[in-house]
């Protein structure tokens, strides 16, 4: 690798999303954000460009909507489902107008998100280097963090770091420039890091928000905690400080929180937040696209939920069935029915909660779901099936590779929750079945 001459601009890329169906429901690459915010602190000039910055060919509420899609061969590992496998975002020429626009920089940073995405990342790293081919490329985010040494072998990165990286990277990024900064704080505090700086990203109708990191649960399918070993929460305060400076500097007003487990310990941090909005009189409009915990919904934090404007609720359940040993430890008997008894009384209208049940499970049986999608229509909220995404590291892992009809140690490909890999074969009556009867029809 040669070394970058001493022009010390960084290209940031968020790759395109290689898949069978893929939506932008709240969906920002607000990793590489904070990255970004880091080492422009660090006296490094970004240059962000964003494949999923493209406007959504039909817009949904909030600013939500569809991605462009492009329609691509299906991989070979994939051959015979009955699915259109395509690339969602910008154009590929759009993406190669900008590279040929700009400088060269000292080095390339890709974030990755779902792990069976990596075709997209790849992709985008290919074309790069074809514009830049003596510039260092250093890949990081979830896929990279959770599937390593696959990413080694298969993005074509340089360089594959796991976690927040942000040292990591500049320690690489001494070796590539000769610059060598050190951050003018080590603790690596959530609050003292910079803001991400959201005014980079070519398309943005809300704010994409992470006010703590990590999950005090551990649930069986979930890789909360390989990617985020402890939960650290920010500080209320210095939350809505950075609300206020994002609708103030961008006139935003709806708001996505990213966050695992919003509500936990809500008395000293969601509430705290929410109040100091109400006190200074600022307007927001709350969603919790990534959900929330329905155990720590009490009458007095659904009452700040309505009152402060959150629109998007989302709970994660997984299943409502008690009969069945339970793959998560968040939730149990009667916590839901209490929770939703709660939202009610606040004012809440069904169509208004929606409760993520999980599907696709390894050994998961039809009918359980199916009772629990009654279940949810009953209890006056409405199911949204999720898909479940097998992910290596979790305890379900071996369960998922027993299980599934693809070889899921061997390709990420197959973590793809749309193709149902746990399920003896993919089955659009089956899907569709579930789909309606979620649907209420
Ligand atoms: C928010 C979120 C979403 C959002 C959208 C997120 C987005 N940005 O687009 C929504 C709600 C839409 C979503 C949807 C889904 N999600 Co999701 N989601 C998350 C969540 C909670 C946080 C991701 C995030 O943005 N974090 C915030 C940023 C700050 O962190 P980060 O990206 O990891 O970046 C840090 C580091 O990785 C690093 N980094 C990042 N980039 C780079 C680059 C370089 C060069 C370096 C050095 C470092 C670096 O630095 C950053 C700062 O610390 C994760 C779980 C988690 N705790 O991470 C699950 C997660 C990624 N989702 C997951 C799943 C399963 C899904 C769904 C499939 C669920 C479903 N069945 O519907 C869908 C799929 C979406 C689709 N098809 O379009 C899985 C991953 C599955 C997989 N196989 O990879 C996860 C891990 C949750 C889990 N169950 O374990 N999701
Ligand atoms: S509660 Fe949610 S975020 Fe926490 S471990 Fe369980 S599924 Fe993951």
């Amino acid at each position: 690798m040669m070394p970058s001459p001493s022009n010390p601009s960084l290209l940031l890329i968020n790759p395109w999303i290689y898949d069978f169906a893929a939506y932008d429901f709240f969906a920002r690459p607000l990793g590489l954000l904070h990255l970004a915010g880091f080492l422009e602190s660090c006296g490094f000039e970004i240059t962000l460009l964003d494949c999923l910055g493209a406007p959504a060919v039909r817009s949904g509420a909030f600013g939500t909507g569809r991605f462009p899609k492009v329609i691509l061969p299906t991989p070979p590992p994939l051959h015979g489902l009955p699915r259109r496998y395509g690339r969602y975002g910008i154009s590929e020429s759009e993406f190669r107008n900008r590279l040929a626009r700009l400088p060269e920089p000292a080095a390339i940073l890709v974030t990755s998100l779902m792990t069976y995405w990596y075709p997209g990342v790849a992709a985008a790293i290919a074309i790069a280097r074809q514009y830049f081919p003596r510039t260092p490329v250093i890949l990081g985010g979830i896929y990279a963090t959770l599937c390593p040494d696959h990413a080694r072998g298969q993005a074509g990165a340089d360089i594959v770091i796991q976690g927040h990286g942000d040292k990591a990277c500049l320690s690489y990024l001494a070796d590539f420039t000769g610059i060598k900064v050190k951050p003018d704080d080590e603790s690596g505090d959530f609050d003292v890091l910079p803001r991400p700086p959201l005014h980079l990203l070519p398309h943005l109708p809300f704010i994409p928000l992470l006010t703590s990191r990590g999950c005090p649960f551990q649930c069986d399918y979930c890789a909360s905690r390989l990617l985020q070993p402890r939960f650290a929460a920010r500080r209320p305060q210095a939350v809505v400080e950075e609300l206020l400076h994002w609708q103030d500097s961008l006139g935003l007003m709806d708001v996505a929180f990213y966050d695992d487990a919003l509500l936990y310990q809500a008395d000293s941090h969601l509430l705290v937040i929410l109040e100091e909005l109400a006190r200074r009189g600022r307007n927001f409009r709350f969603h919790t696209p990534n959900a929330v915990h329905a155990r720590f919904i009490t009458l007095e934090v659904a009452r700040w939920l309505k009152r402060s404007r959150f629109a998007t609720l989302r709970l994660g359940v997984e299943t409502t069935s008690t009969g069945l040993a339970r793959l998560d430890r968040k939730l149990a008997a009667g916590e839901l029915e209490e929770a939703l008894a709660h939202l009610k009384e606040a004012g809440f209208a069904k169509r208004e909660i929606g409760v993520y049940l999980l599907e696709g499970l390894p050994e998961q049986d039809d009918r359980d779901l199916e009772a629990s999608i009654r279940r949810v229509h009953a209890l006056g909220a409405t199911p949204v099936l999720a898909q479940y995404s097998p992910i290596p590291g979790t305890a379900l892992w071996p369960t998922a590779v027993a299980a599934s009809r693809y070889n899921l140690e061997a390709d990420p490909i197959f973590h793809n929750p749309s193709i149902f890999p746990c399920w003896p074969e993919f089955s659009w009556e089956r899907v569709t079945r579930l789909k309606r009867l979620a649907q209420g029809e």
